[in-house]
C-alpha cells in the first residue's frame, strides 16, 4: 500500500525543502505527502496531536516540528528549548505508535554531542558526556528522541529511528538575526549592511568550524532515509569532514553572493559556541557512496538570491 506520510514541522527550513524535492519528483504514484505548521496543530498539546493523527492516520511520519534556534537563542533560553522539544517529541512518537505508524524518522543534530569528545564524531557517541553550555537544553531534549526509539523497538518492535544533519541552510529559513542560525543571520546582516552603506558586523571571532548542508541536499537523503534506512540507531547527514569551514569562510561566501564591497568586521565580545563538532559522514557514506551535495557556494548563491527575491516574507 502506497505511503500517507504526515510531516511535522512542514513549514520549516528542512521541510520546505522536502516539499521541494517531493513535488520535484521524488513523490512516488499513489503516495500522499501531507506538510504541516503548528497552525494545522500545535504538537505541544497531546490532544492536538492526536487529532492531527487521527485525522490523517500516516503510515510514514517525518518528524521536525521542533523549537528551533541559533547559538544565542540558545543560549537565552534553554529551560524553553528542553521542555517544548522533549513535550512535541513525546506527543509525535507517542501517537504515531498509538495509530500504528509503521516508521518515523525523527531530526537530532550534530550540536548534541558531547562537547569533550574525540574527531571525528560518529553516531555511536551520542550519550557519551555532556553536551556544550551553550544548548544543553535542546541537545538533551534531541538525544531523549534517541532514547524513545530504543525503547519503543525493545518493548513493542516499533523501526523508529533518527537523523542527525549538521547545520542546515536554505531558502525558507528563520533569517531573525537575533534568533536565527549562523547563514541566514549573516545573510540577512549583509543585505541590510549593503543596502545602508554600514559594515558587516559578523558575530565572534570567525574561527568556529562547521559543516552546513544545502536544505535540498538534506531533503533528498531525508527521503531515502525514509525509503531504505531501516536502522533504529541514528545516520548523520552532512558533508564531509573535508568539507568543513570556518565562519570567516562562511561570511567571505555571503559577502561574495551579495557582492558586497563594505567593510566586514568581527564582534569578539559575542560568543564562538562551539570550535568545532566535526562529524563524520563515513555511515552516510557506506549506503550513499555516490550522493553529490551541491558546492557551498552555489547553495550560498540560491540562498542569498531567494532571501532578496522573498524579502518581504521571509521569516526574519
Ligand atoms: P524551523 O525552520 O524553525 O521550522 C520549525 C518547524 O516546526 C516549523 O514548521 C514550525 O511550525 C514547527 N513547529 C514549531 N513548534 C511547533 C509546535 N508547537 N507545534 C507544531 N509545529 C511546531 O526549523 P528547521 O531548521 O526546519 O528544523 C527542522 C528540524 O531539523 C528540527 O527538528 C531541528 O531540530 C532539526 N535540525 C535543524 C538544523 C538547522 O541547522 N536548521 C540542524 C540540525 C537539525 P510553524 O511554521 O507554524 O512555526
Ligand atoms: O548557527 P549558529 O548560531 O549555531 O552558529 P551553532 C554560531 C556560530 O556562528 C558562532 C558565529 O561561532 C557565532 O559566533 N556567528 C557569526 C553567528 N555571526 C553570526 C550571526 O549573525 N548569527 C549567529 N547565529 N551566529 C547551533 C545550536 O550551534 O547549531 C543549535 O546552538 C542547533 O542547537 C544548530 O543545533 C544547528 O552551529 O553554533
Amino acid at each position: 500500500m502506497a505511503m500517507r506520510v504526515l510531516v511535522t514541522g512542514g513549514s520549516g527550513l528542512v521541510g520546505r525543502g522536502i516539499e521541494r524535492v517531493v513535488k520535484e519528483g521524488e513523490r512516488r504514484e499513489g503516495e500522499e505527502w501531507i506538510f504541516l505548521s503548528s497552525k494545522d496543530a500545535n504538537l505541544l498539546s497531546p490532544e492536538e496531536t492526536r487529532a492531527i493523527f487521527e485525522k490523517h492516520r500516516p503510515t510514514h511520519v517525518i518528524h521536525l516540528a521542533a523549537m528551533v534556534g541559533g547559538l544565542f537563542r540558545n543560549m537565552r533560553q534553554n529551560l524553553d528549548f528542553w521542555r517544548s522539544n522533549v513535550f512535541i517529541n513525546d506527543n509525535v512518537l507517542q501517537a504515531a505508535h498509538d495509530f500504528g505508524v509503521e516508521k518515523v524518522v525523527s531530526c537530532l543534530s550534530t550540536c548534541i554531542f558531547p562537547d569533550k569528545t574525540s574527531y571525528p564524531i560518529d553516531e555511536s557517541m551520542v550519550h557519551n558526556g555532556p553536551p556544550h553550555d551553550s544548548n544543553f537544553g535542546y541537545a538533551y531534549a534531541k538525544r531523549m528522541i534517541d532514547v524513545q526509539n530504543r525503547a519503543f523497538f525493545q518493548q513493542f518492535g516499533r523501526r523508529y529511528t533518527a537523523v542527525i544533519p549538521t547545520n542546515v541552510f536554505g531558502p525558507h529559513d528563520n533569517f531573525n538575526i537575533e534568533d536565527g542560525h549562523v547563514l541566514p543571520g549573516l545573510i540577512h546582516k549583509t543585505f541590510m549592511a549593503k543596502k545602508e552603506g554600514k559594515p558587516l558586523v559578523v558575530w565572534g571571532s570567525g574561527r568556529a568550524l562547521r559543516q552546513f548542508i544545502y536544505s535540498v541536499d538534506l531533503a533528498r537523503l531525508f527521503i531515502w532515509v525514509l525509503r531504505e534506512y531501516n536502522e533504529v540507531e541514528p545516520i548523520i547527514l552532512s558533508v564531509g569532514e573535508e568539507d568543513e569551514i570556518s565562519i570567516k569562510d562562511a561570511a567571505d561566501a555571503v559577502v561574495e553572493a551579495l557582492g558586497f564591497g563594505g567593510e566586514v568586521i568581527y564582534d569578539t565580545s559575542k560568543a564562538d559556541g562551539q570550535l568545532k563538532k566535526t562529524a563524520s559522514n563515513a555511515k552516510l557514506r557506506k549506503y550513499q557512496p555516490d550522493f553529490t551535495f551541491t558546492p557551498f557556494r552555489e547553495a550560498i548563491k540560491e540562498t542569498c538570491d531567494w532571501f532578496v527575491a522573498n524579502y518581504d516574507n521571509a521569516r526574519k
